[in-house]
């Protein structure tokens, strides 16, 4: 059985939070915080086997209460309870247009959030999903936490998405292209680079359900490759969410998501846990999480990075260069350039070969980080 809550929190010294938290059909349960970084209309797919329901909460110093309709009709009210446990207001009893409301006295309503909950049956099988990740080889250090975008300058940057000729073939993507203008300068968030997209089954995490190859933007948000919002052509339901890049370890959500899904869920962030604790490391200067940067040769089999040994990653940066004189560059669209300026360098200033003794740890050139 499936549960999910709504789950709203009154913190006095930093104002009220709401966040979405469930029960899955993995065993497991998530919390997505979904204030004050979202929207406040929320929808959610109802699901025959699922349940869902309102809790509220807060800290014993507030004295929020709190509303709580169903088609506009109010169905309950009162203090919102200070047990962290549980505070339920009111169960979801079913499709509908629901709105919670929170106040520092019973008859104001300082916030309030909609929640929409739709029968999945109604719903087209199409699934939005509003995804935003960091690739750590492009990432800027800082708590901004965008990344750089020269990539797209370089004269042979793929207007058609990479992965296939790579060999990463999936019968459900495949071809995406574009056109010369959407990687223009003009661009307010201009293009990163092509990331590939996948929803994976709930019973088994290695197996792609659908996929989509889109684009990954300075401001982290990914598209489709026509610049759109990712929707997948798969019913409402649960998925683990993969993201993979050329070069950098893929990353795999450890819970499943509800779908569709209409918040933005950020692999960034350490309250989205993925599988394996290396696949993620942090951007200096911020606490967010970025894809681990550093796999210039992609391996057979489980993607790695290293820097000695077999099959390394910096041996390949070597070879690109020509292999002889470790001070000279290269330039254009290649897999060996790791901090994603557009440039191949082994040596010196931005050398994309530091990218790879980073990603390892910094300190022991033998070790070897494996997703
Ligand atoms: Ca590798
Ligand atoms: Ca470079």
């Amino acid at each position: 059985m499936c549960l999910i809550s709504i789950r709203a929190v009154a913190k006095c010294s930093s104002g009220p939070e709401i966040g979405l938290f469930y029960a899955d059909p993995s065993g497991s349960s998530t919390w997505y915080p979904l204030w004050p970084s979202v929207p406040d209309t929320i929808s959610l797919p109802w699901l025959t086997e699922g349940e869902i329901w309102i809790s509220a909460f807060q800290d014993y110093d507030c004295s929020y209460h709190y509303q709580f309709s169903k088609n506009d009709v109010l169905v309950a009210s009162g203090p919102m309870n200070h047990d962290w446990l549980l505070g339920t207001i009111n169960p979801i009893t079913g499709p509908g247009i629901y709105d919670l409301c929170a106040g520092t006295e019973w008859y104001i309503c300082d916030r309030h959030w909609t929640i929409v909950v739709t029968d999945a049956s109604e719903i087209t099988p199409h699934c939005k999903l509003e995804l935003r990740a960091l690739l750590g080889g492009a990432a800027i250090n800082g708590p901004n936490s965008t990344m750089r975008t020269q990539l797209r300058l370089t004269e042979d940057f793929p207007l058609t998405e990479p992965f296939t000729f790579m060999g990463w073939t999936d019968p459900t993507s495949g071809g995406e292209s574009i056109t010369g203008s959407m990687l223009d300068s003009t661009n307010t968030q201009p293009v990163v680079d092509w990331v590939r997209v996948e929803l994976r089954s709930v019973e088994n995490p290695n197996e792609v359900v659908h996929a989509i190859n889109g684009l990954i933007h300075k401001n982290a948000v990914v598209t489709d490759a026509d610049d759109h919002g990712l929707v997948f052509d798969v019913p409402p339901g649960f998925y683990h969410v993969a993201v993979r890049h050329r070069n950098h370890l893929p990353i795999v959500t450890e819970k499943v998501l509800l779908l569709p899904y209409s918040f933005y869920l950020y692999t960034n962030y350490q309250s989205v846990p993925v599988f394996g604790i290396d696949t993620r490391m942090p951007v200096p200067g911020s606490s967010n999480l970025a894809l681990r940067p550093g796999n210039a040769l992609l391996d057979e089999g489980p993607q790695r990075i290293s820097y000695a040994g077999l099959d390394n990653d910096r041996d390949a940066i070597l070879q690109r260069i020509g292999g002889i004189v470790p001070t000279a560059i290269v330039s254009g669209y290649y897999n060996e350039d790791l901090n994603m300026d557009g440039v191949v360098k082994y040596a010196g200033a931005n050398n994309d070969r530091d990218v790879i003794l980073q990603a390892i740890g910094g300190t022991v050139p033998t070790a070897v980080v494996v997703e």
